[in-house]
């Protein structure tokens, strides 16, 4: 198929952000406790559907409809970070799925969690001469110049999932959750579930180290949290997104401190880690130590129910009709929104439980 070399000028001149649904991805924010996610739940209906939080509407415009004929053949580059979660694995799944679905030719790799990697994936497809691009960047930075010569072949290239530092004028959109809002929902679940005590110690397992979701996710947290004496950090480490990171670091923890009340994992594969290591150290996850993690799949859910994590924010991987979505306007020449925010809610013990039958990762 014909490489589609297209400047699509007004695409990143549409600054305002677009807050699209998920719904035909399987995604429905879930009822939530949070006036925001609520709303955000209410209006999770079509695909690249318009929606407005928390009454404030966007004026971002909509990612078009997929032409099949457009994306029929077309060979799509999709670069991955690797396979260090449940997330990831669904995320993997879903844009699989997708690609099969429209029949595009879906190029994948899988960079293992390193940058090298992934740019010396992003620059076989170059030198392929696929139609697009798109990756989910390990870390932020760095992308200048592989960016820079994807533009320079006239390849376009979308970003799912994980933002870079880079111009925008390097890519065409963003698609992806709002990382800092998980950290500021997590946050605020804390500020509740924690409002008569005293003081709160608190551990932080954090994502890879320098990845947008990791950064983000203590940003948000710390817009809630940051400046309340009663919270305190008593040690904040990477697990890496892996559940055997996040075990390992909270067993140091456990070693070290008696008295942790609260752990804060960036995603809940590190959570679940956490609970066998708070197993294993004699102690009760989600009553002597609360739990509150971002993801929101199935084991997450499940462990919620069971009340063995008290609080999770979603975040959704399914991101391929988006993403496929993006890549039909992109290769027909139409304008697309420079940023798409995904729709998600939060969950509590008894959400979970409710919502586990339908899960659908
Ligand atoms: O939260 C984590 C995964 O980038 C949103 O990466 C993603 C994060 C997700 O490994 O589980």
């Amino acid at each position: 198929m014909v490489t589609r070399k297209l400047a699509v000028l007004a695409a990143t001149a549409v600054a305002a952000l677009a807050l699209a649904a998920c719904g035909s991805g399987g995604n429905t924010a879930s009822s939530s406790t949070s006036a925001a996610a609520t709303s955000a739940a209410a209006e999770s209906t079509a695909a690249g559907s318009t929606a407005a939080e928390s009454g404030a509407a966007d004026a971002g415009g909509e990612l078009p409809a997929v032409d099949p004929a457009v994306l029929k053949d077309a060979v799509i580059g999709f670069a991955q970070v690797g396979s260090e979660s449940g997330w990831r694995a669904a995320n993997t799944d879903n844009i699989k799925a997708t690609a099969e679905k429209y029949g595009v030719d879906l190029q994948f790799t899988s960079a293992e969690g390193e940058q090298a990697k992934q740019i010396s994936s992003i620059k076989t497809f170059i030198t392929q001469g696929v139609d697009l691009i798109a990756f989910s960047p390990v870390v932020e930075t760095g992308w200048d110049a592989v960016l820079e010569e994807a533009k320079a072949a006239g390849i376009p290239v979308v970003l799912t999932d994980r933002a870079v530092d880079s111009d925008p004028s390097l890519y065409k959109t963003f698609i992806g959750s709002d990382f800092i809002k998980e950290g500021e929902k997590a946050a605020t679940w804390a500020k509740g579930e924690f409002a008569d005590a005293a003081e709160v110690n608190m551990v932080v397992l954090e994502g890879t180290t320098g990845s947008a979701p990791a950064n983000d996710r203590a940003t948000g947290w710390a817009n809630i949290l940051g400046s309340d004496p009663k919270f305190k950090t008593l040690a904040s480490q990477t697990g890496d997104f892996t559940r055997d990171g996040g075990k390992k670091v909270m067993e140091g923890f456990l070693a070290t401190y008696p008295n942790i009340d609260l752990v804060y994992a960036h995603n809940d594969d590190m959570g679940l880690g956490a609970i066998e290591a708070i197993e294993a150290a004699g102690k009760v996850p989600g009553k002597d130590i609360k739990i509150v993690t971002v993801d929101a799949v199935k084991a997450g859910m499940e462990a919620l129910s069971a009340g063995k994590i008290n609080f999770i924010v979603e975040c959704s991987p399914l991101l391929g009709e988006q993403l496929f979505q993006a890549a039909s306007g992109v290769l027909s020449d139409q304008e697309i929104p420079a940023r798409v925010i995904t729709i998600e809610g939060t969950f509590d013990q008894e959400q979970a439980t409710a919502a586990l039958p339908d899960r659908l990762y």
